[in-house]
């Protein structure tokens, strides 16, 4: 296997004021991860098979037994990376798999809202396999219909909304902050980029921005002085949100929550602290630019994600990804789960 480096980092302005404006100093390269080509065409086996296995249903507990199966003739190479990632997700919280396959006869790029993928493809099968290996593949019943494998495409009238269906800068965040069972992994794989070259993944960590953070601003950021709203498409505020930290965990090495587009002070301190991080954040962050193939998998935990701003052109050519979740620990999910499965309230 190949180390490459990734793209650039961005330098940014707040996130009110986009654009982002990229810089090329560091490189990734220790959470790069490129198959070669003959370990991508295993993946691809495996991947085959599953989209008949079990009728090739993705959202059925059947098929999901067989993609757990399945995960075991993964490359040797990529199943110990994979779980050196879960053991340190280094400092970036990010690893960034590369080549793995996806279907030659691409369909367009779908349009509506809510788009899943309930039949198992070779790109949907390859990445559930791939976060298989890493905990519970999990979703939610208020997003995406529950499905295991959603699809982030832009959606015509969805503009300037701060979701994945969304064109303008999404703002950095933590996958689903709000819920106290958020996924511990999120995986983003392109099948389509985007034919503009202007939407970027953004990434940045905590553990970059820890020790950069001044002292007042890291203790009242650790303090229960932040509330975070859910999206309406969870049912908005059902009653009053819980207020929480934003670093949390171990002091010297804490896990963060937030999402800049949803996470509010409880006072002014909190504000200036909460823009302390931010602007960190935006001067560390990198930018990938997604190639078919290409899985960035991030740690939910330590790692805020978000997204340029782009032009999509709604013709069935724009920018496509799949989404998929992974959470550590089965046992504490299962006390949001409607019926003992993956899917979560
Ligand atoms: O489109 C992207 O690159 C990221 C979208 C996102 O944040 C998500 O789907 O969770
Ligand atoms: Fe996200």
């Amino acid at each position: 296997m190949t180390e490459i480096s990734s793209s650039p980092p961005l330098v940014g302005a707040p996130a009110e004021s986009a654009p982002f404006v990229e810089s090329a100093t560091t490189s990734l390269g220790p959470s790069v991860l490129e198959l070669t080509d003959a370990e991508r065409e295993q993946v691809r086996a495996v991947a085959a098979d599953l989209t008949t296995a079990t009728g090739g249903t993705v959202d059925s507990p059947e098929w999901l037994a067989a993609a757990r199966t399945a995960t075991e003739s993964l490359p040797s190479g990529l199943r110990v990376r994979l779980r050196a990632f879960r053991h340190d997700p280094g400092p970036d919280g990010l690893l960034l798999v590369r080549n793995l396959p996806v279907e030659p006869d691409l369909p367009a790029t779908p349009v509506r809202p809510g788009s899943v993928r309930r039949s198992a493809t070779v790109a949907g099968a390859s990445i559930v396999a791939v976060m298989l290996q890493l905990g519970e593949v999990i979703a939610y019943r208020s997003e995406k219909s529950g499905a295991l494998v959603q699809d982030v495409v832009p959606v015509p009238g969805h503009e300037r909304q701060q979701s994945n269906a969304g064109s303008v800068e999404l703002h950095m965040h933590t996958e689903n902050a709000f819920h106290a069972n958020r996924p511990h992994y999120v995986g983003l794989m392109c099948v389509r980029a985007d034919p503009t070259g202007d939407a970027r993944l953004c990434t940045a960590s905590v553990r970059r921005a820890l020790p950069h953070l001044s002292a007042r601003s890291r203790q009242a950021l650790s303090q229960e002085r932040y509330i975070t709203e859910p999206p309406p498409s969870f049912g908005g505020l059902d009653g009053a949100a819980p207020s929480h930290a934003v670093l949390h965990g171990s002091a010297a090495d804490p896990d963060v929550t937030v999402d800049f587009a949803a996470t509010h002070p409880l006072d002014e301190e909190a504000r200036q602290a909460l823009t302390e991080l931010r602007l960190l954040f935006q001067e560390q962050a990198h930018a990938h630019a997604l190639r078919p193939g290409d899985l960035g998998i991030l740690d939910n935990r330590l790692t805020v994600h978000g997204r340029t701003s782009f032009s999509p052109r709604f013709d069935g050519t724009d920018r496509w990804l799949h989404r998929v979740y992974a959470a550590l620990d089965g046992r504490r999910t299962l006390a949001d789960s409607e019926d003992g499965g993956a899917v979560l309230r």
